[in-house]
């Protein structure tokens, strides 16, 4: 080859290359978004944000003084609270105090009106576990007017009210020891209710384990509530005896199946453990059988016998008897496999999703069929406590082979369902069949997938238990967070992953990871944020905030009453000033202080705090607190209000003289 000929193909391969180089740049510069400001760009690439970092931060940033589009409440887990969480900022916009003390919320330290004092005095309050928040519903839709929250280790119930944020009411299951399936509410907020998990003797009684089957039982509570007081009343509830399988999670029926309860179980093995006997371990035990029963469980027929008189009184509780409950039509079982968790009712309450942790496939009931069933007494036996077995067939509408690990479903307005999977560690999007909302895809298949980071347990679509979801946003509830954020020790904060469901046709788009550092967030639900009317102040000055309800101990004049050995104070606060600053009183003598702060001025909150009492307030504007305690160390107390709420908030102070 002549020696021109070889600098004209290197000339040219030269070109080429810088072309190539040229290009590959550019486009590599032209993917992230046009429009954006040169430094915007500029701070992205010096960043090493991809296109996508870049679309996630703008479709989840709010700026402030613009607020989130929704709220979501979150389950505290074992911090016994409830997390309140903008979306699609994924900020923490309160923890609400609700089964452990919180001082900053004056909860636990001392005031009086709090359901924490009411059920055990100044404590010491029991270690809680909350697995599922519940709003309140008006016709199968979230009206921003309460939440319940409950407490799988003690069997408890709790009461939001969302005018202020707080927690009003704790109810104690006089039956029952533990929950798992709470809070559920019915379609109209009738019923709040509660489903026991581990089989125990009803009424908190002795029985040996060797008598399990005689002795053991779940129980099915529905909790009665009244919203105009805004609180449960405990007489006009009432339980329903179950076998002692290990209930597990509920869903309410709705529209189609309103006046039905869905529960899932699985122990129908009526496994007791012992591995350290050689008896095979609880998860082995309870996961032989291919199918548990899916309880069905009529709840206004239920109501109809109790009203009747057809109940047993346990602990001063009305209990419906297994036998009146199979006897009056208002428990079946349908089988479902395999170690089920997780029940879900579509939008128009045609279906019924189950999850079997065991199992690839979601189990599609449909609510027809099932009444179907019960009319033609198509039962394929009745198990040992004479509760009939629908035929599975004759129940069933489909299974959808979603992946490994399907625990719960979140369904949208476009005709999808999402499941999670725990242990492909994903959410499946799979199509609905004969629901209000109709997919463009074949009915009864999976459809898409997303990863999540790391095993997912709940997920949450935005208004997503209502007859009416919205394809917009799900959170996934991941379990792990191994590797997604700074190393924060061995104990890991939880991982909330928003996802963008609204292009249906897509992709499901990861836009946020959310560490969740408090306790683990099991459930949630996401209401529309103009749902919500709360308070911007107390109603009037001197409102207890427990009884919702102006106080007889308000006072807008300072005050000090002694009778006999109890000195009774009237305080007030304003910024910046306790009246009175002086108290004087003697060692032994019962303090019974109200506190009234009478600002009316939006976050104008003044905290109280007695040190060596272990006392703390938080006064909204407008409320009245009272605290309680016996002066029983002689001193000199600096009590002082603890928010920074002027200029002068040091000096907001006075002096609770102890004389000896
Ligand atoms: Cu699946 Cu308690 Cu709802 Cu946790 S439960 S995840
Ligand atoms: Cu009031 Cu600080």
């Amino acid at each position: 080859m002549r020696s021109w000929m070889r600098y004209l193909i290197a000339g040219v391969v030269l070109i080429v290359f810088v072309a190539i180089v040229v290009i590959v740049r550019n486009a590599r510069q032209s993917a992230l978004p046009a429009g954006l400001p040169s430094d915007a760009l500029a701070l992205a690439r010096e960043r090493g944000l991809t296109p996508d970092d870049v679309y996630a931060a703008l479709a989840t940033y709010v700026p402030g003084g613009k607020s989130d589009e929704y709220v979501m409440f979150a389950s505290g887990g074992h911090s016994g609270q409830v997390i309140a969480i903008g979306i699609p900022s994924m900020r923490i916009l309160k923890v609400i105090a609700v089964f452990a003390p919180e001082p900053w919320q004056g909860y636990g330290y001392g005031v009086e009106e709090n359901p924490l004092n009411e059920l055990y005095g100044r404590g010491p309050y029991p270690a809680a576990d909350t697995h599922h928040p519940a709003l309140s519903e008006t016709n199968g839709e979230y009206d921003g007017q309460f939440l319940f929250i409950g407490d799988k280790a003690n069997g408890r119930v709790a009461v939001i009210d969302l005018r202020d944020w707080e927690t009003k009411q704790i109810v104690k299951n006089p039956v029952f020891e533990n929950n798992h399936g709470a809070a559920f509410v019915t379609p109209n907020t009738e019923y709040v209710v509660e489903v026991s998990q581990y089989g125990l003797p009803l009424g908190n009684k002795y029985a040996p384990l060797e008598r399990y089957k005689e002795d053991y039982r779940g129980l099915i509570t529905f909790w009665k509530f009244d919203r105009k007081k805004g609180r449960i009343v405990p007489e006009q509830s009432f339980g329903i005896e179950v076998p002692p399988y290990w209930q597990d999670l509920a869903d309410c029926g709705k529209a189609a199946s309103d006046g039905w309860v869905f529960v899932n179980s699985f122990n129908t093995e009526l496994a007791t453990g012992g591995i350290e006997k050689g008896k095979p371990p609880f998860e082995a035990g309870v996961s032989q059988n291919d199918m548990d029963y899916l309880h069905i469980i009529n709840w206004r027929q239920a109501e109809k016998l109790v009203q009747q008189g057809k109940f047993i009184t346990i602990n001063g509780f009305k209990v419906l008897p297994l036998k009146e409950a199979i006897a009056g039509g208002v428990l079946y079982f349908t089988p479902e496999p395999k170690s089920p968790h997780g029940v879900d009712v579509c939008p128009c309450g045609k279906h019924i999703v189950v999850g079997g942790k065991l199992d690839p496939h979601v189990t599609i009931y449909n609510i027809e069929k099932i009444k179907q069933a019960i009319a033609n007494k198509d039962y394929e036996k009745t198990d040992p406590y004479g509760v009939p077995v629908l035929r599975f067939d004759a129940t069933k509408e489909a299974q959808v082979e979603v992946g490994l690990g399907p625990l719960h479903t979140q369904f949208d307005d476009q005709g999808y369902a999402y499941t999670s999977l725990f242990l492909d560690t994903a959410v499946a999007r799979w199509t609905l069949g004969g629901c209000k909302y109709k997919a463009p895809e074949e009915p009864w298949k999976l459809v898409g997938k997303i990863q999540t980071h790391y095993n997912i347990g709940h997920l949450a679509v935005t208004e997503g238990d209502t007859v009416n979801p919205q394809s917009k946003y799900l959170v996934a509830l991941n379990k792990w967070s191994v590797d997604r954020f700074t190393n924060t020790g061995p104990l890991l904060p939880q991982n909330l992953q928003l996802i963008d469901i609204s292009n249906t046709g897509e992709r499901m788009r990861l836009l946020y990871d959310m560490p969740l550092g408090i306790g683990e967030p099991h459930y949630a639900q996401i209401i529309r944020a103009d749902r919500l009317k709360s308070w911007e102040v107390y109603p009037e000055i001197g409102w207890d905030a427990h009884k919702q309800a102006k106080s007889p101990y308000a006072a807008t004049k300072g005050r000090i009453e002694v009778s006999g050995n109890t000195v009774t104070i009237y305080s007030t606060l304003i910024r910046s000033h306790f009246e009175p600053e002086h108290i004087k009183v003697k060692k032994g003598q019962r303090v019974v202080w109200h506190l009234t702060n009478l600002e009316r001025t939006r976050d104008a909150t003044h905290g109280f705090t007695v040190p060596g009492y272990g006392l703390s307030a938080s006064l909204e504007p407008g409320e009245t607190v009272t605290v309680e305690f016996v002066a029983d160390k002689e001193g000199v107390y600096s009590f002082y209000c603890s928010e920074f709420c002027s200029a002068l908030h040091l000096e907001m102070m006075g002096y609770l003289l102890v004389e000896p």
